[in-house]
């Protein structure tokens, strides 16, 4: 048994949840996983004593917990530190942090327009210009870290970090959305769509039973 528990949401649903659990998965960290469905009533009751304002993911390590996706990784991050989780260089390790903290503070026309539902392919959504704006602005950032940092690897810092789990929702938008890419973008997207745990979440998200209306996410 792990002293780890990562306490995440539905897989169909919780973008923010699979960032750390891929993380987690990819740099073999060990970890018991309790999946709570989003807005239920024993999502708070169950949440309460973590102090996260009834929100996920939660990361437990030994009592102690841990919320919001960026901090779970980074307290990952210092607790392994024999893991590769930021690049090493210091100018790349600044850009990857810069990209991971855009995404998590960015992006809402994408967050609001284009839920991650890992069961529905998208056709013909009419995307706001808002949408479009930030779609182009995540296309700019990878092929910047990957012209800059990631020519020796499939990630976009070469290895994978904290920046790669950071964007892994939006890859599976991207996909769902059939965003036209081309060039990096779309092997960085069919790379990381690919990737075996991905592959494992979403095949969770489709079998899972509860419906949440995408006005409520
Ligand atoms: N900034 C937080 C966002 C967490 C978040 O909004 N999680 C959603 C699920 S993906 C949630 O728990 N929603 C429940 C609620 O808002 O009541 C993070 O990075 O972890």
């Amino acid at each position: 048994m792990s002293d780890l528990t990562l306490i995440i949401g539905n897989k169909n649903y919780s973008s923010w949840s699979l960032r750390p659990w891929l993380y987690m998965k990819q740099q073999g960290i060990d970890f018991e996983e309790i999946r709570i469905p989003l807005f239920t009533p024993e999502m708070e009751a169950q949440l309460e004593p973590c102090f996260s304002d009834s929100k996920v993911p939660v990361l437990i390590d030994e009592g102690y917990s841990i919320w919001d996706s960026l901090a779970i990784m980074e307290y990952l991050a210092d607790k392994f530190p024999e893991n590769v989780s930021w690049p090493a260089y210091i100018k790349a390790r600044a850009t990857a942090r810069s990209v991971a903290s855009e995404m998590h503070s960015s992006f809402s026309n994408v967050r609001n327009e284009m839920p991650m539902n890992c069961r529905v392919k998208y056709s013909d959504i009419a995307l706001s210009e808002g949408a479009l704006k930030e779609i182009e602005r995540i296309k700019a950032l990878w092929r910047h870290c990957k012209r800059f940092y990631g020519q020796d690897g499939k990630w976009l810092f070469s290895q994978f970090t904290i920046a790669d789990a950071m964007f892994a929702p939006i890859v599976i938008r991207f996909k769902h959305f059939d965003i036209p890419l081309e060039g990096v973008e779309a092997e960085y997207v069919d790379m990381v769509y690919n990737n075996q745990y991905m592959q494992e979440w979403m095949k969770a998200g489709r079998e899972e039973k509860e419906v949440i209306a995408e006005d409520e996410l």
